[in-house]
């Protein structure tokens, strides 16, 4: 697919074939969705909208292709993906605009996600020459012992819109390395990016029914999470789904789930940080992607003793930070992902203020200088040029900042908004105090602190309760060999990386006899 919209229907990819309207699978009333472009709401392509048929059909194909790709070596399946890698790269810009489009991140951004992706593939497709399992000492001489991993067998990949090249590979690539088929949902905001992801396995030539993508909404997503053939779900969305999911897997006897939900992440800045470095950080982590990252801080506790520059400064830069094209090179925020967004983030902004919370910086309602003008095409900047309806259906709100005091059980400071929008907190005391509030949320996802001190550091890296702990840097990135995962309502398992392995592989602990005689 070019990087034009077309009128063109595009179907699923199942068993290596493109379904179409009249496809087997497809009933004649096959109803179709629509991707949109955030920034102004132009479609951009028309998908078929999976069903449970069309889930059947792909678990069919994945479940009959796994005996065959199994039996190939690690490295011969790796280069299936070592193709992908390659033209992750080669095509880095464009795919980057197309994410740009799709979900609305500001350029470099959405190149962003295309690097990530390749990190990733390049991570797992490099990591079919690495050692697996363990040779294990055995209590009898002459026995030899080892761990050996194979693979579970269909693995149903679930995926949000925020990073949708990204995340995706976060979960296929390890599990196809190791092994394993695939069933892929892409989230319903982002099929166009699924529609690419798909075409690039088509070109690498992954054997037929190894790779599988329906593209659909959450009743499709159910569909495959709650079949039987599926014997791992990866996840990565909102903690409501999550759970659904984990309540539901976790009670079949030998299925598993790793989910990957949000969190109400937070910032720590203590009286010992550097301002310049603490007020970077904050900025980057409550507004790129527009608030819209798993890891993006909705929460930044500041010690009273820098409490007042700290939040000069930070509200300085709110007030002014550039809401636009997201192809615009001087943007820093695009538009949100849709219409319900908004909505979604007008009700938490109210609810801080109905908790008390004092408004510091509310640029939620655009001015009309502010709303970007031009025809959605890249070419034009907020606020340069007469304003033209190119942009006007966009998903606009600008940054969100208030203060509030403390109290344990305020929604505003416990419920996700996913959006620019962000508390000040101002604590008085030790790192303790800090970690007190920090911990007090039900997520546990991502966190950071700003301090020059090493004893505070070392206080919030083993007594934060998250699973990605940043200290002197923005709550903001992900590196593809590290963990990535969150505690408490945050996540259950890692769906991602080095540690996805456990959950796409079986251990069978292998015992040998070199011996003459057996004991
Ligand atoms: O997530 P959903 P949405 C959070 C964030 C956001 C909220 C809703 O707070 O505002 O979630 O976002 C599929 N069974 N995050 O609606 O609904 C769905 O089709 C199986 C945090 O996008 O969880 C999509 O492919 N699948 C997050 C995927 O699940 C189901 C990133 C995610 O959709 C399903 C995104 C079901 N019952 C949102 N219902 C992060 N961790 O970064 C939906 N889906």
């Amino acid at each position: 697919m070019s990087q034009q919209a077309t009128t063109q229907v595009h179907g699923h990819y199942i068993g290596g074939e493109w379904t179409d309207d009249s496809s087997t699978s497809h009933s004649e009333e096959a109803e179709h969705f629509e991707s949109r472009n955030p920034a102004t709401g132009e479609s951009l392509a028309t998908f078929q909208r999976g069903t449970a048929d069309d889930v059947d059909a792909t678990l069919e194909a994945a479940e009959g292709a796994f005996e065959e790709w199994r039996s190939l070596s690690y490295i011969d399946r790796a280069e299936y993906l070592w193709d992908i890698y390659h033209e992750l790269r080669e095509r880095h810009d464009e795919l980057g605009e197309i994410v740009s489009k799709e979900c609305g991140k500001e350029i470099s951004e959405g190149k962003a996600d295309v690097t990530e992706a390749w990190h990733m593939v390049e991570w797992a497709a490099g990591n079919a020459r690495h050692p697996h399992g363990d040779v294990v000492p055995s209590e009898v001489a002459g026995k030899d012992a080892y761990m050996r991993r194979k693979p579970r067998g269909v693995i149903g990949c679930i995926t949000p819109w925020n990073f949708p090249v990204a995340i995706p590979f976060w979960h296929m690539a390890i599990a196809l390395v190791e092994g394993n088929t695939v069933v892929w949902k892409p989230a319903e905001q982002t099929p166009w990016c699924g529609q690419i992801i798909a075409e690039m396995f088509e070109d690498a030539g992954i054997p037929d029914g190894v790779f599988n993508m329906v593209q659909g909404y959450g009743d499709a997503g159910a569909a495959i999470t709650d079949d039987d053939r599926v014997d791992t779900v990866l996840f990565t969305g909102s903690a409501e789904v999550g759970h659904e999911i984990s309540g539901k897997v976790g009670g079949e006897a030998g299925k598993l789930a790793a989910c990957e939900m949000g969190g109400k992440n937070g910032i720590v800045v203590t009286e010992a940080a550097d301002l310049d470095v603490a007020v970077h950080s904050a900025i980057m982590s409550s507004f790129k992607t527009t608030g819209q990252r798993c890891v993006s801080s909705e929460r930044l506790i500041v010690h009273t003793d820098v409490y007042d520059e700290f939040k000069a400064r930070f509200v300085d830069i709110a007030e002014d930070i550039a809401v636009g094209d997201p192809l615009a090179e001087d943007t820093f925020m695009g538009p949100v992902i849709e219409a319900d967004h908004v909505e979604k983030i007008r009700r938490h902004n109210e609810l801080a203020v109905e908790e008390g919370g004092e408004v510091l910086v509310d640029r939620f309602e655009l001015g009309e200088d502010e709303i970007p003008d031009g025809h959605g095409d890249g070419t034009a900047t907020a606020g340069d040029g007469e304003r033209t309806d190119g942009f006007a259906n966009g998903h606009w709100v600008g940054p969100f900042v208030y203060e509030i005091d403390y109290e344990s059980d305020l929604r505003c400071l416990n419920e996700e908004c996913f959006g620019p929008h962000v508390a000040l907190v101002e604590y008085d005391g030790d790192i303790d105090r800090a970690l007190e509030i920090h911990n007090d949320t039900p997520y546990g996802l991502a966190g950071a602190i700003i301090s020059e001190d090493y004893r505070q550091l070392n206080a919030f890296r083993d007594r934060a309760e998250i699973g990605l702990a940043y200290a002197n840097l923005p709550c903001i990135g992900a590196e593809v060999q590290l963990p990535f995962g969150g505690v408490k309502k945050s996540g259950n398992g890692y769906p991602s990386a080095r540690e996805a392995i456990e959950a796409v592989t079986e251990r069978t602990a292998w015992t040998i006899n070199n011996a003459d005689d057996i004991e």
